[in-house]
């Protein structure tokens, strides 16, 4: 994670939050807020889980930049959340110290007008767009809280980089089965214009039935769409599958085992079609 500094900046507090000063965000930037809002909102329904876009009902966020204070005792009351405020990437025992306390960090600066499609680094419309309506779902909520625990004890088994591929494949780019075809959750997507058509209708990549250990063997990429997805068969199951599973011998099989290239396609794999009848989304473009 290059763009990581080594130690807090100034500003900030030992565990990297800095005070939000919401009053900063000027009309300009609530208004690029609206732009980004509104562009996902004429895209996700039909394609966002359920559980997404209820979430998002519940959080009040269309009206620009949210303040954290409010927002955090919405989610409080919802599921135990918070949402702090941190310069940009944090390292990852940080990041992992914060979600095991129920508190998810927000990149606090909004992109410009010439990074509306893409950028490198979280800035608040991904994390707070993408990332807290779903922890407003209680399952969801839980499995976030035991990644940051998982997180915090991989790194004892240096299997740090095993784990982060179970958080790539879930949280950030993660497609989940509906009684109506496939949906999208993952922050990643739903909070990029062009990646939440691109994973359910292109006809270009893998969409594999979920399985912790192949997902945690699979390689990803950072600098494009995904080539694989994995689907899993609700949140639920997800929780389930992380909360019993002991991942120290998992680690110890994952050391010895190869990983796997990210357009592989091995013969147990469940292979989706695609995600979605581009015909059946309410407002497909
Ligand atoms: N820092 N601000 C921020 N946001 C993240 O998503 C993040 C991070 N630091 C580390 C990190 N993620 C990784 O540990 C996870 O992607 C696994
Ligand atoms: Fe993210």
């Amino acid at each position: 994670m290059s763009h990581v500094l080594a130690a807090p900046p100034p500003e900030a507090a030992a565990d990297w939050t800095v005070p939000q000063h919401w009053e900063r965000f000027t009309a300009a930037d609530h208004a690029r807020w609206r732009t980004l809002f509104d562009r996902q909102m004429r895209l996700l329904p039909g394609r966002a889980a359920p559980a997404f876009l209820d979430g998002l009902a519940k959080l009040d966020l269309a009206d620009g930049v949210p303040d954290f204070r409010r927002l955090s005792e919405r989610l409080t009351r919802l599921t135990g959340w918070q949402v702090v405020a941190v310069p940009g990437l944090v390292p990852d025992e940080i990041f992992f110290a914060h979600l095991a306390r129920r508190r998810f960090v927000a990149g606090n600066f909004l992109r410009d007008e010439r990074q509306m499609d893409y950028l490198e680094e979280p800035d608040v419309f991904h994390d707070v767009f993408g990332h807290v309506p779903m922890l407003a779902h209680p399952g969801f909520a839980n499995y976030m809280q035991a990644y940051g625990e998982g997180g915090l004890r991989s790194i004892g088994f240096g299997a740090l980089d095993k784990l982060a591929r179970l958080y790539w494949y879930t949280v950030e780019f993660g497609l989940v089965e509906t009684a109506e075809g496939l949906r999208i959750y993952g922050a990643g997507i739903v909070s990029s214009a062009g990646e939440s058509r691109f994973a359910l209708e292109s006809p270009s990549p893998n969409r594999l039935g979920f399985d912790l250990v192949r997902v945690m063997r699979t390689r990803y990429r950072i600098d494009a769409f995904q080539q694989t997805y994995f689907v899993i068969p609700s949140f639920e199951a997800l929780l389930a599958a992380t909360l019993e599973t002991d991942f120290a011998p998992l680690y110890a099989e994952l050391a010895v085992r190869p990983d796997l290239a990210i357009s592989a396609v091995l013969p147990e794999d469940r292979v989706f079609t695609r995600g979605t009848q581009a015909e059946a989304a309410p407002h497909a473009a």
